[in-house]
């Protein structure tokens, strides 16, 4: 089995994760500047004022913004035609208020767009990737700027866009991902975080019509521009065939995975919201015109990030592992990685396969990975079989789905380069084919090298997917 000609083959990455430079050039500070880095019992802690004596992972990341064109060539050498990426919306407005953005942050993008094309790399480019402007969020909710300023300056070099990253997990409460969930739905003052489900699903409103409005002008003014969205697809199945549990999974499934594409890609709310909405006492604010707008921005592709899968029940006792932004049952036929979560190759299948079924668009994988400790040998090579297995096997699952018949355009793996965790906030979580030399006590000379890996999916890549030995 093989891809389709054309299949896009590459990463994706997110700027507050990999980037740095965080002051540089005018550059305002977003929220994850503000966080501290922790671990898999710590959770990431958000400074209103900054700590001299802490370290803020995001602040240097791995230093994408000066090694830009090196990492490029890496990825063209990989066999790559689509690197995603996302925009530090502070890099072009410092504080979210401003009307005309920084020059300099314009040019850095253009240079980034262009040093893509001259390796015939498309990009395709998140637009807010966890990345808000601090001062944005505690002062107001804005978006619609932003978005429209990276269109009208890049609509020439970036075919494919993604509105907001995993909007769906702004569905969830906070909990071990207090700080994500918050700042992807976010309305209040930082240092008072508390959680209040009609502020968070009035929260998601917005963001939908941002999401729509900002596609409603794309289609009217860039014909042949691609918009999509991006959810964190957590497949869960019912532990058992108690009908209970089967149902269970059923509302579970459509709170975490469909609510908000039901939304964006067919452009109204789902049938069920409206019962949901009533039991948990929200009340979305729906002004006139609200409606026709979402009509009037649906998606043009499907896409999302796929980790892992758990399983929901109504019985007690079940054992909960850790995830993507969530904990869940455990699955005794899987085994987990080492930040505890469950891998399922044959889970991507099904979820292309039901994906596509419900919505009839093109699909694109733009997340999928395997975080995991690396051991650096003296040469800079890295021997990570786990990780060559991990992607054989989703790789495997994706030519499936395209033989059961799915439209899938393209997979890109998460943090394709070492980049910063974005649940933890840790360096030795890591995910590259390509190492990078960075510590968790902020030390580390930034030099990249190769991993196995790398050489396993320039080979994949080069055969259409096809050789997978
Ligand atoms: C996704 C995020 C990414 C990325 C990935 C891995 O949910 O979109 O930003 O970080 O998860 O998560 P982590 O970095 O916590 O391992």
């Amino acid at each position: 089995m093989r891809m389709k000609e054309g299949f896009l083959w590459g990463g994706a990455t997110a700027a507050n994760q990999y980037e740095g430079a965080w002051n540089v050039d005018g550059k305002g500070a977003s929220v994850p500047d503000h966080m501290r880095g922790g671990d898999i019992n710590t959770p990431r802690q958000i400074d209103a004022e900054f700590d001299p004596d802490a370290l803020y992972p995001s602040w240097e990341a791995t230093d994408f913004y000066h090694h830009y064109e090196e990492d490029i060539a890496l990825f063209a050498e990989m066999g790559w035609n689509v690197f995603r990426m996302s925009v530090n919306w502070t890099r072009l407005f410092p504080t979210g208020t401003e009307k005309e953005p920084l020059q300099a942050g314009l040019d850095f993008y253009r240079k980034v767009f262009e040093c893509c094309k001259s390796h015939g790399i498309e990009p395709l480019v998140t637009i807010s990737h966890y990345e808000l402007p601090y001062y944005l969020v505690e002062h107001y909710n804005g978006w619609a700027t932003y978005g429209k300023c990276l269109l009208d300056n890049f609509h020439d070099l970036v075919k494919y866009w993604l509105t907001f990253n995993e909007i769906n997990i702004g569905t969830m409460a906070m909990g071990c991902t207090l700080s994500l969930g918050t700042i992807q739905g976010y309305t209040g003052t930082m240092d008072k975080v508390k959680d209040d489900i009609n502020e968070r699903y009035n929260a998601l409103h917005h963001q939908f019509l941002a999401s729509a409005k900002l596609i409603k002008y794309v289609h009217e003014t860039y014909p042949g521009v691609m918009m999509g969205n991006m959810d964190c697809f957590i497949l869960t199945y019912a532990l058992t065939c108690d009908p209970a549990d089967q149902w269970a999974n059923l509302e579970q499934m459509r709170r975490m995975n469909w609510y908000c594409s039901d939304v964006q890609a067919r452009g109204a709310y789902p049938f069920y919201a409206k019962r949901f909405w009533e039991e948990n006492g929200i009340e979305i604010k729906m002004e006139p015109g609200d409606e026709e707008l979402l009509a009037q921005g649906k998606i043009d592709f499907y896409t999302y990030s796929y980790y892992q899968s758990n399983t929901v029940t109504t019985h007690e006792g079940a054992e909960m592992m850790a995830g993507n932004m969530t904990m869940g049952g455990k699955n005794p036929y899987l085994e987990a990685s080492d930040w505890g979560w469950q891998i399922d190759p044959t889970g991507l299948r099904i979820t292309l396969n039901e994906i596509y079924d419900r919505y009839h668009l093109p699909l694109m994988v733009v997340e999928n990975g395997l975080g995991a400790f690396d051991e650096k040998e003296p040469d800079g090579s890295v021997h990570d079989p786990y990780r060559i297995d991990y992607l054989r096997k989703h790789i495997v699952a994706m030519e499936e789905a395209v033989a059961d018949g799915v439209d899938l355009m393209g997979y890109t793996w998460w943090g394709p380069i070492d980049v910063v965790s974005a649940g933890t906030g840790e360096m030795r979580k890591r995910y590259g084919f390509i190492y990078v030399d960075k510590y968790d006590d902020g030390t580390g000379d930034l030099s990249r090298s190769r991993k196995d890996s790398f050489f396993w999916y320039q080979k994949c890549i080069k055969s259409n997917g096809e050789d997978l030995a």
